[in-house]
């Protein structure tokens, strides 16, 4: 069972025992070659959360965006803390390559979780992202008594641990719900498959069946319509890197 699965219950004593999960509308997991993480169920909405401090890991937020892509819902890529000033303008220009990806949203949940709001409207949101960026600080700023667990982000990285540990649905209204989940440090393709990774980045879509050959890998084949896009500068060269990247991990 995963956070966001809906259940049919028998009543039993005081409280009930599940009889059945219900067919699944969407599930986001990640899955390396031994085991399968479930991170939630019947979301329609993964809101992707990075911070200007500190920092992100690229590999980690790219793998993080196929993940929700792969799962069908929609994507947003969170910037938080853009309070700290010293640090935006860097964060910015890190977080560019993804425009033609996904919308990408700037917050600072210490002064207040607004604009954020609106997009939350009427979906099953889920927060993703590593650790230390302040996805359950949002919880909290949205969710009148929620109390889920923050802390210093140089305690969390001490420790290795995560003040999170498990996923957790919030019900913002009656239309809408936020799942808090765990920090990542890693991000297992497998549930994916090298075959439908170019499929996962929305840059590459209208360029993919376009290659010479039909299994084109876009490495290093001759004639890759994506190759080509890179070179028009139609798609970014840092998001073939990106691909390749994960490609390379999938199948060495
Ligand atoms: N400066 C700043 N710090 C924030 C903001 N949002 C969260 N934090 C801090 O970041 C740290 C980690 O937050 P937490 O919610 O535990 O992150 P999580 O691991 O993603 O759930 C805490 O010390 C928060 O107070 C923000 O908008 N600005
Ligand atoms: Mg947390
Ligand atoms: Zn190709």
């Amino acid at each position: 069972m995963a956070c966001g699965d809906w259940v049919d219950i028998a009543p039993a004593g005081d409280g009930g025992v599940i009889e059945r999960v219900l067919e699944r509308q969407s599930l986001l997991y990640r899955a390396d070659a031994v085991q399968e993480k479930l991170i939630a169920a019947n979301v329609t909405q993964a809101l992707v959360m990075v911070a200007t401090w500190p920092g992100w890991d690229e590999d980690l937020l790219v793998r993080c965006l196929i993940a929700a892509e792969h799962a069908g819902v929609a994507v947003k890529l969170v910037l938080n803390k853009i309070d700290l000033a010293d640090r935006r303008a860097g964060a910015r220009q890190a977080l560019a390559v993804f425009e033609g990806a996904c919308p990408v949203i700037e917050i600072s949940v210490h002064d207040g979780p607004g604009l954020i709001r609106e997009h939350l409207q009427g979906h099953t949101t889920v927060l993703v992202g590593p650790s230390g960026v302040g996805k359950s600080s949002l919880v909290n700023a949205l969710v009148e008594g929620a109390a889920a667990a923050t802390r210093e982000v140089s305690q969390a990285l001490d420790s290795g641990r995560h003040t999170t540990t498990h996923a957790r649905l919030y019900h913002l209204d009656a239309a809408s719900d936020l799942i808090d989940s765990p920090g990542m440090q890693v991000f297992g393709m497998h549930a994916v498959g090298a075959d439908q990774l170019a499929a996962q980045f929305p840059e590459f879509r209208n360029h993919l069946g376009d290659c010479r050959f039909r299994d084109c890998r876009h490495l290093h084949e001759p004639d890759c319509a994506l190759q080509a896009a890179v070179a028009r500068g139609d798609v970014p060269a840092q998001r073939l890197a990106q691909y390749v990247t994960v490609r390379r991990s999938l199948e060495p």
